[in-house]
């Protein structure tokens, strides 16, 4: 309480209400300007968002990247317009009233939901609901670990998210929930906007769920409060901040669309401008008189006092991590900086030469497990885990410390069978900025983490999906676990790079990649079946990072060209041979990642795919594929869903074998 009531008297010659409604006026404007948005969520939560910030949320608005700072995440996106006015009002730089004149303009800091990367002060992309609050699960697991890592000097902060009935709605709520509650993150606080309204009407028509006994079934703490009560709104946040033995919940009744006179309330203040007349009405009920966009002197310096009141905290703590250790200042000045990538760089170097001259057949998730005990005990920014596939997607090393409860020291998290959950989280992790992600599952399972990925790729995130299963090569499971459009689907996402790796050497040179990609998520597609070695060189070039190159060139010009990706890159040597025999030259291109390989200067790429016509071979569907093969090409893959059986039998039984390799190029060049 003491903090609070410090921290109060920075504003408090103006009233509470003028500053929520500041916030209030702010939103209806600007929704109305724009002819489009969410006036309603802003509106009810304004007086929420005013102790907030006001009392509690410990920030610096002229230092929006100071790593201890609080983390606030507006997880129903929709109500974009409150973290607007929020970052207006305490003056971020950047934010200025013109910004809110153009919400949801091109070009705008206030796009229509937050975009990562528009304005400082915008914590992570939310607008997918449920999404905020599991980034924030993440964000609070990255903050257990710092503070293990480095001490409560250094970091201890609270993650702050704002929820909707929607996100709570949505399945990704109850994994996050789940995994908060599990790993016990006292310093997450979940302010529920307990409005009771949605799109379609009131929430009663399509949920009944006791929030608080969900949560509580969670292990998590809860609080009922009146949110359009400062005084009560306070009372919960700070008994919230005074017990971190578990994540708090606190669900605020508000009204939605508060101080709107006919729609307060109503699902039309939901998504829709009030309209001039309601704003009129709204204006005088909240005794707001002042113009479109015109906040009061004293009203914008109480608010302005309010960005400014953590500037001796962050003084405070710069000062501290200056007389920190030489790696603690380090690891802030430059996390996963320029030392840590060398020693990556030795380690994958090592790993290559290691796998050169091993000649045993491994999968490629073996051979990633592999190169991740050389690189775990070198990279301690690197945070493993698996949703529950530890030992099949091989992510555990014996470097690794399991995280847990109480124990946040280690590297490896137990996702538990929570594949969104994981990659939302993981986005959550990343957007920290000490840390890099990876999570495992089976690539079929990115379905159930797309919408995370998609995120990972839209805010640029470096997130590493250790994806393996990655085709009918799983064999036995059968279908429903063997990934068919998957690559392609995922090749749709910008921004996303699709690495598959064909033996030892490609998955060290992927996991390089993935690694020093700062911005831009990967995907490993690795194989659960053995591949032989196809590469043998050691040469200290990463190919891979071109994304295609030639594995094997024939003497004498090429008669057709083999492209291949993952463990089909073996068959596609393979049938290369066998043509061989027949006086067929084919030259064999490996292509663990279109996307670099798109990257690459045209005469690269020419001189890669090559004059003669060309065959490709993927365990997937032909989609995408198309951009490589030429007129003349033929794609040798899937088109309907596997079978359950051993894997040779399954590539058999779907043509994709050596043989059939060579008759298509055999019947190509017959033509
Ligand atoms: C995953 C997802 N599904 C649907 C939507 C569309 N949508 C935006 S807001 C909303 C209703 C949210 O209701 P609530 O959280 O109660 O917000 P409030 O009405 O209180 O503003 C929906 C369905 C979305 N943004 N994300």
């Amino acid at each position: 309480m003491n903090e609070a009531r410090e921290q109060t008297t920075v504003s408090e010659a103006v009233a509470h209400d003028d500053m929520a409604n500041a916030i209030r006026a702010l939103a209806m404007d600007a929704v109305q300007a724009a002819k489009s948005g969410h006036p309603g969520m802003p509106m009810g939560m304004a007086d929420v968002a005013t102790v907030l910030f006001r009392d509690f949320l410990r920030f610096d608005a002229s230092d929006p990247k100071w790593p201890n700072r609080d983390r606030f995440v507006l997880s129903a996106g929709h109500g974009s317009m409150l973290l607007y006015a929020l970052l207006y009002l305490t003056g971020y730089p950047g934010m200025e009233i013109e910004e809110l004149k153009r919400f949801r303009q091109l070009g705008s800091k206030t796009a229509g939901h937050p975009e990562y990367g528009h304005a400082p002060g915008i914590e992570t992309t939310t607008g997918p609901l449920g999404q905020g609050l599991a980034n924030a699960v993440g964000m609070a697991i990255a903050e257990r670990l710092l503070n293990a890592r480095f001490g409560s000097d250094v970091i201890d902060h609270h993650t702050y998210a704002v929820v909707g009935d929607g996100c709570l709605m949505e399945g990704i709520s109850h994994e996050a929930i789940s995994l908060a509650g599990h790993l016990g993150l006292g310093k997450l606080i979940v302010l529920f906007d307990d409005n009771g309204i949605s799109i379609d009407g009131p929430t009663s028509l399509a949920v009944s769920d006791d929030q608080i006994l969900r949560f509580k079934a969670c292990g998590w703490n809860t609080a009922k409060v009146d949110g359009q009560d400062p005084k009560a709104i306070a009372a919960a946040l700070a008994a919230a901040r005074a017990d971190s033995s578990r994540p708090w919940l606190i669900a605020c009744k508000t009204t939605i669309g508060y101080g709107a006179p006919t729609k307060a309330g109503k699902a039309s203040t939901h998504g829709e401008p009030l309209g001039e007349e309601e704003i009129k009405g709204a204006r005088k009920k909240l005794d707001w008189p002042y113009p479109p966009f015109e906040i009061p002197g004293p009203i914008l310096q109480a608010w302005r006092a309010v960005g400014r009141k953590g500037a001796k905290e962050r003084a405070g703590w710069k000062q501290r991590l200056a007389q920190a250790d030489a790696e603690t200042t380090a690891a802030f000045a430059d996390p996963a900086g320029q030392t840590r990538m060398t020693a990556v760089a030795d380690a994958i170097a090592a790993a290559k030469a290691a796998f050169a001259g091993d000649e045993t057949k491994r999968a490629t998730r073996v051979w990633s497990k592999m190169t991740l005990e050389r690189l775990v005990p070198v990279l301690p920014e690197l945070i493993g885990g698996s949703a529950d596939l530890t030992g099949s997607n091989g992510t555990l090393t014996k470097a690794h410390t399991e995280i847990g409860r109480g124990s946040f020291s280690g590297n490896y998290i137990h996702y538990g069978v929570r594949e969104h959950g994981m990659a939302a989280a993981m986005n959550g992790i990343a957007l920290n900025g000490s840390f890099i992600p990876y999570g495992g599952t089976f690539l079929v399972f990115t379905d159930y983490c797309r919408a995370a990925i998609r995120l990972s790729a839209l805010m640029r995130q470096r997130v590493i999906y250790v994806m393996t299963h990655d085709s009918i090569g799983l064999g036995e499971d059968g279908p429903t676990h063997q990934p068919i459009e998957h690559l392609a689907a995922l090749r749709a996402v910008p921004r996303l790079r699709v690495l598959r790796p064909a033996d030892g050497i490609e998955t060290a040179e992927c996991w390089e990649i993935a690694l020093n990609a700062t911005e831009n998520p990967s995907i490993l597609a690795l194989s659960r079946q053995a591949v032989a070695n196809v590469r043998t060189d050691v040469s200290a070039e990463n190919r891979s990072a071109k994304g295609a190159y030639v594995l094997s060139e024939p003497e004498g010009g090429r008669d057709v060209t083999l492209l291949a990706t993952g463990a089909e890159v073996a068959l596609a040597v393979a049938a290369g041979e066998a043509l061989g025999k027949d006086n067929i030259r084919a030259a064999v291109v490996s292509m663990p990642s279109m996307e670099l390989f798109r990257a690459q200067p045209e005469a690269y790429r020419a001189q890669v795919l090559g004059p003669a016509p060309r065959i490709a071979v993927e365990a997937g569907v032909a989609q995408c594929w198309h951009e490589w093969l030429g007129p003349k090409g033929r794609f040798v893959g899937l088109s309907d869903f596997g079978a359950s059986a051993p894997a040779a039998k399954l590539f058999e039984h779907f043509g994709l074998t050596a043989e059939k390799v060579a008759a298509t190029a055999r019947q190509l060049l017959a033509r």
